[in-house]
């Protein structure tokens, strides 16, 4: 062998030596547990991840409206901000229609609702998000982080599967973090998964499966809902604070993420309310 084929081989046997070096690292760094499989950090509006939800339910007063009228919606330092805000007249609100077909009546409140319908959806897993709220308690207040089944048929329909109506399989409802100033106080909130009682015109039973909770709601926290085992388990900050037990294989279906604040009652409010978003993220659990 000349010393020319002995550097060949060397060389070839190094190649060989390193590849294998380096799918043995791939290998030893392929992640398992938790792990991340969509993150917003909100260092802008990303529109690959979330779209207006325009629509009318729970005889809501406010209107909603679109990419961020009147200062309803502003992603800004990191994080996104959606303030229900009073103007000082009312405007017409046709855009939002009610399942009956009804339009909006005319409001002095506007307020922005973000949906990943058919931009981010996950099976199952753990969703998170991290929230702030900078006013609590006051009558009318209805901030929300929830979940939705992908095939659920309130606007924007855009896909031809997108034709069941809530809360049937298909179209299953999880509430993250739901904040009702009426009966919340300056410190509740909720957590529940909604049960379907039969068709669609008998709606869901949000009470059974709620869990009533307590977090200081104007300062960060993170809140998240989990899939372990057959329960659906409510985490604040990491920590369990609430399971709905059983439930959790009848809502492993693809589900989307909204964001919204709302207005649940006529009373009457002055000046902004904000729900200030640090991120949301999904996260799969890899064995
Ligand atoms: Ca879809």
């Amino acid at each position: 062998m000349n010393n020319v084929n002995v550097l060949t081989i060397s060389l070839l046997a190094f190649g060989i030596g390193s590849f294998s070096c380096t799918e043995k690292s791939k290998e030893n760094i392929k992640k398992k547990g938790w792990v991340i499989d969509f993150i917003d950090e909100f260092e802008f509006f990303n529109d690959k991840n979330w779209q207006n939800q325009l629509l009318w339910v729970n005889d809501e007063d406010q209107c909603y409206v679109r990419d961020g009228e009147y200062n309803t919606r502003e992603v800004s330092n990191g994080s996104l901000k959606l303030r229900l805000v009073k103007l000082d007249y009312e405007r017409s609100c046709s855009s939002n229609v009610s399942k009956f077909g009804k339009y909006h009546p005319e409001t002095q409140y506007v307020s922005g609702r973000l949906a990943s319908k058919n931009l981010q959806e996950f099976t199952g897993g753990r969703w998170t998000a991290k929230i702030k709220l900078n006013r609590a308690g006051e009558a009318g207040m209805f901030p929300a982080w929830w979940i939705l089944g992908a095939r659920n048929n309130e606007p924007p329909i855009q896909e031809d599967d997108e034709n069941i109506c809530w809360p049937l399989p298909g179209s299953g409802e999880i509430d993250i973090m739901e904040h009702h100033g009426t009966h919340g106080g300056h410190t509740g909130y909720v957590g529940r998964s909604i049960l379907p009682i039969g068709t669609c015109d008998d709606g869901g039973d949000w009470w059974t499966n709620q869990v009533n909770l307590l977090s200081n709601l104007s300062e960060y926290n993170e809140y998240s809902v989990e899939w372990l085992g057959n329960d659906l388990v409510f985490r604040l900050n990491g920590k369990e604070v609430g399971r709905n037990i059983g439930i959790a294989g009848k809502l492993l279906e693809p589900m989307f993420a909204i964001l919204n604040y709302a207005k649940i009652s006529k009373d009457h409010m002055d000046g902004e309310w904000e729900m200030e978003v640090d991120w949301v993220k999904h996260e799969k659990w890899v064995d």
